[in-house]
């Protein structure tokens, strides 16, 4: 529970609230929202409302308040959750996690932004210099992904379409000593166009990929696949009925030049693909206008994608730990922080959104387990009885989207590997047929009133945070994610060493790989779930964004939108598990420390046989025995008021000791 800081700002723990109604978290919210207090806890839990402002709590004075301090000692904060975080680390060798969710727009990169820095700020006080070299590297590499994998969409201007999660790992010191980055890239394509069109940006970047640490030639690779990008973006096919032809002569030669290869073996590679017959025997076909202009879209996605991929590798390289001997060292421990691409529905929602959604889905699950299962470990622990708080669960939406042979991803790869022409209609039918009767599954032809979805290409889930309806347009060639083999073999044969490196399956030959690679929904799903595993076994502590509006504006909040965000993120079950458990537990002994001064028989030092014992006594000189429990190592409190008369009492105590203090000093008494 926060520090008081006084009811004018509204109350900095929902676990205060009077009732557990809707309408007084909103109350709440709001004031404070309005009273640019952006921050409030649900115990150890941060809610955040995106301000859209600068705020000024960011900075060295916010940094040192928070250093080293309990979570309610000071007001609601994003560093209170890292300082939580980076003790746990520290003090009890734990691996912890911090996750950020919430819808896009809602403030997770920032929120991630504000606790990698806090994090670099309070660590390696003593300044070595090979400390503060991986402390820079890591900073500089959210840059560089950042100008590699945003983009501006109508929901938010400087969206993730990537999720990214990052291990620091750190010392027995508690020093950071390197790192390592997962990366759950989206969207390949659109984000090109917004990453190469700002000058400052782009020196930027240039200047963070040095600090990394890449060479020279390595730099100039990179900007040589994201021109050779925008050159395959101006090239098009024209057809004299017979055969098919590029536009645009100088993007060939510039594409040739920009990848080290040959003129002609790029020409070849847009129009031809070489296919292996029955008989065993290869030959070469001539693409129609539709399939070279679908084979150059996959191109330039599929370099985008390995850039990207290559370019998270080599960062990795640089920040992995190396030389550490855990016998030396001591035990080398972990803080992940996870920023990902928050729920997303759009006028028209694809294959994207059928993905990113479906990894909120497993956050959400995640949540609902984490924070459930880190109440039950505790009061067991402890040997305090607890009772269960029912959650919508929304495993259901789960399986819904991953459950093998049955979801919605085994249908889509069911249709992708089937041969011959299975259309995303037929899909869809397929879809209909066997989710027709799922209670989160709706399509129009099984509710033919429902005029928001067309006929043949409509589906819709009723996801935890609401309704998206998917156009099913494109879903099966987004899952199936071809590229022509022909691509793969001209980027392996670039005489460019790093582009190369990137293409090791361009070595390939046509009858070796036929294989089929596994589905980009059935990709990401392994990696969500390695994700997921990955959170699971650390200590987790939530950042829970919300946004207050749709028109980026500081001053609107707005009711319903926020409504709705609080209901689906659980926040409300969030605070009654909290009150119905103990809203507030500490160790004896901080609880002594802190109130010791409130009870004449613990006042200065108690002479009882135990902490236990000492604690005790101050809790039947203010009356709440009923209100409270006792763990093996910890006091439960059930209700905040309790608390509150014991943070009144100290408050009205400080100043008479301090007086008492200062007389003393001056050997007055
Ligand atoms: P997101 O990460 O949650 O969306 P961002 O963190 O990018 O959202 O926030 C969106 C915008 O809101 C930022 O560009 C800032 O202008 C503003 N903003 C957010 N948090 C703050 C803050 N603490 N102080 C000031 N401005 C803020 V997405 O990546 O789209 O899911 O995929
Ligand atoms: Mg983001």
């Amino acid at each position: 529970m926060a520090e008081l800081e006084g009811f004018e700002f509204g109350k900095s723990d929902f676990v205060l609230l009077d009732e557990v109604t809707m309408e007084q978290f909103l109350e709440n919210l709001k004031l404070r929202f309005e009273k640019g207090r952006i921050y409030t806890f649900i115990g150890e839990v941060v809610v955040s409302v995106n301000p859209y402002r600068q705020m000024d709590v960011y900075g060295k004075d916010a940094i040192d308040a928070y250093r080293g301090r309990e979570l309610y000692e000071n007001p609601p904060h994003l560093y209170a959750v890292a300082d939580a975080a980076y003790k746990a680390m520290k003090r009890r060798a734990k691996d912890t996690c911090i996750v950020i969710s919430g819808e896009s727009g809602a403030g997770k990169t920032e929120a991630s932004k504000y606790i990698m820095q806090y994090i670099a700020a309070i660590t390696n006080p003593s300044q070595r210099a090979e400390v503060e070299s991986v402390k820079n590297v890591l900073l500089k590499s959210n840059c560089v992904l950042e100008a590699f994998g945003n983009a501006k969409t109508n929901r938010n201007d400087n969206s993730s379409r990537f999720g990214k999660y990052m291990d620091i790992n750190f010392n027995f010191n508690g020093d950071p000593t390197g790192g390592h980055i997962n990366n759950y890239l989206l969207e390949k394509v659109g984000i090109i166009a917004s990453s190469s069109d700002d000058r400052s940006c782009h020196r930027a970047v240039m200047g963070a990929l040095k600090v990394i640490g890449f060479s020279e030639e390595e730099v100039s690779s990179v900007y040589k696949i994201l021109s050779t990008i925008l050159h395959l973006g101006n090239l098009h096919f024209e057809t004299d009925g017979e055969s098919v032809q590029v536009v645009g002569g100088d993007s060939v030669r510039h594409i040739s030049e920009l990848t080290d290869t040959e003129p002609e073996s790029v020409n070849k590679a847009l129009l031809y693909r070489t296919v292996a017959t029955g008989g065993g025997e290869v030959i070469e076909k001539g693409h129609s206008e539709q399939e070279a202009s679908y084979g150059r879209d996959a191109f330039a996605k599929a370099l985008y994608e390995r850039l990207f991929a290559w370019i998270v590798g080599r960062i990795n390289s640089v920040i992995e730990v190396k030389n550490y001997n855990p016998a030396l060292h001591g035990k080398n421990t972990v803080i992940g922080v996870l920023d990902i691409y928050g729920f997303e529905i759009f006028d028209n929602n694809s294959f994207e959104q059928f993905c990113i959604n479906y990894c909120n889905e497993k956050l959400q699950q995640l949540f609902i387990e984490l924070i459930l299962r880190q109440e039950q470990e505790e009061y067991h622990r402890e040997g305090i009885t607890w009772q269960h708080i029912d959650y919508f669960n929304n495993q259901i939406i789960v399986d819904l989207v991953e459950q093998p042979h049955k979801g919605i991803i085994s249908i889509l790869d069911e249709a992708c590997l089937t041969a011959g022409k299975v259309t995303d209609t037929v899909c869809l039918d397929s879809m209909n047929h066997k989710l027709g009767q799922h209670p989160h599954y709706t399509s129009r032809k099984l509710n033919p009133t429902d005029k928001s979805m067309e006929f043949h290409r409509h589906f819709r889930i009723r996801h935890y945070a609401g309704d998206v309806t998917y156009s099913v347009e494109g879903f099966l060639d987004k899952n199936k994610d071809p590229l022509f083999q022909d691509f793969k073999r001209l980027m392996y044969n670039s005489s460019d060493p790093v582009l190369k490196e990137m293409w090791p399956d361009g070595q390939l030959s046509i009858t070796e790989v036929t294989k089929r690679p596994l589905t980009a929904a059935t990709l990401f799903k392994n990696s969500i779930i390695a994700l997921v595993d990955k959170l699971a076994c650390k200590e987790p502590y939530y950042v829970r964004c919300i946004k207050p509006n749709e028109v980026k504006s500081p001053m609107l909040f707005d009711d319903a939108r926020c409504r709705h965000q609080v209901a689906y993120l659980g926040l409300l079950e969030n605070v009654r598990v909290r009150r119905a458990g103990f809203a507030y537990r500490q160790p004896y002994e901080r609880f002594l420390q802190r109130y010791k001064m409130t009870c004449e028989y613990t006042w200065p030092n108690h002479l009882m046989s135990s902490d236990r014992e000492a604690v005790e006594a101050i809790v039947v000189q203010h009356g709440f025995e009923g209100d409270v429990a006792y763990g093996h190592t910890k006091l439960f409190v059930r209700t905040p008021r309790s608390l509150f008369t014991l943070e009144q009492e100290r408050a009205a105590l400080i100043p008479i000791l301090v007086l008492f203090l200062q007389k003393v000093w001056r050997g007055a008494l």
